[in-house]
């Protein structure tokens, strides 16, 4: 059986080769360090996407401890950035917020195009139907024709129900018909595709906007979350997008995908820091399984090659 732990080394592996064997070469046959060999640590941390603020930081306080003489070796390196790492993302952990019993719990998925939305709302379908709960996904998405035939595919592979409509319909109607029916089937979680391009900036703006206000109408606490998700190996452009969503969608915590992709791991940290919002769950790679709810631990051990 896979563990949890080998999921996330698995899906960090492309991170934590470039990290742990560099740290590992880089000092192996060092007796003293001096200020190159930890300006050579912090442009690792920054090759892996963590961000200036958090390099210097996870590499002054790793000078610190060396100058006590808490730090001689490689492996004492990696422990000391691992629990930063954790100390850095643990503050505001928290699980997905649940509706009371009895009602459907609404979860919107919000994000740029590409960024992983419908396969985490087909991912996140699989892990609560095998938690044993109903479960209904509704197609939002209906700019694109193709968007949701996809979302079909995880239904039909999970076992979720879903509502749909042909593309070109108001996505507001989808998501009204979809929380009656998941109130009136009791339904225990009920998640909403969006799209993440319109014509405008400001249709898409009043689209996700009209989503949340019909769907009030049935559930007045919901969404109960609206999770973005972000490209954990984006560029620039896409982070910008991102932040253009956190900006006007009320999204209340963030899902980091494609973390396999790259060797960029460490943007887990940089992005959390920079939106200031918890992160709920990583993609870790295309399979039902490679969603999981964040864990820092899991996650700063597989990266810095703890066990
Ligand atoms: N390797 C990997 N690929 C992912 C992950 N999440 C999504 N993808 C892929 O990214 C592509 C875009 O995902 P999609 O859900 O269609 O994005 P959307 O446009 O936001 O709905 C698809 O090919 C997905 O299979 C992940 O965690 N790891
Ligand atoms: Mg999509």
């Amino acid at each position: 059986m896979k563990t949890l732990f080998s999921i996330f080394k698995k899906g960090l592996q492309k991170t934590s080769t470039a990290l742990s064997r560099s740290v590992e070469s880089m000092f192996s046959d060092v007796h003293l360090w001096g200020a190159e060999d930890f300006a050579r640590i912090e442009a690792l941390l920054l090759q892996s996407d963590f961000g200036v603020r958090t390099a210097k930081r996870m590499v002054s306080d790793m000078k610190d401890r060396y100058e006590r003489g808490l730090v001689k070796t490689s492996s004492d390196i990696q422990r000391i950035c691992a629990e930063d790492i954790k100390t850095l993302l643990s503050d505001d952990l928290r699980g997905m917020r649940m509706a009371p019993e009895g009602s459907p719990t609404v979860i919107m998925m919000v994000g740029v195009n590409g960024s992983g939305k419908t396969t985490t709302c087909g991912k996140l379908a699989g892990i609560l139907a095998a938690d044993g709960r109903k479960v209904m996904l509704c197609a939002c998405d209906t700019f694109r024709a193709a968007a949701s035939e996809q979302l079909k595919l995880w239904a039909d592979r999970t076992g979720a129900a879903i509502v749909s409509s042909r593309s070109g319909t108001d996505p507001a109607a989808v998501a009204f018909d979809a929380t009656s029916s998941a109130v009136a089937r009791k339904m225990d979680v009920l998640i909403i595709d969006t799209a993440g391009r319109q014509h405008t900036k400001k249709g898409l703006m009043d689209e996700l906007s009209k989503i949340v206000r019909v769907v009030k109408k049935i559930i007045p606490e919901a969404p109960h979350e609206t999770l973005l998700t972000i490209d954990a190996a984006t560029g620039s452009n896409a982070l910008n997008q991102a932040r253009e969503f956190a900006k006007f969608a009320d999204v209340t915590g963030l899902v980091l995908t494609k973390l396999d992709g790259s060797g960029k791991g460490g943007s887990v940290v940089a992005i959390h820091s920079e939106f200031k919002l918890p992160v709920l769950f990583v993609g870790l790679g295309e399979g039902m399984d490679d969603l999981q709810p964040f864990s820092p631990e899991h996650f700063a051990n597989a990266i810095f090659s703890q066990s």
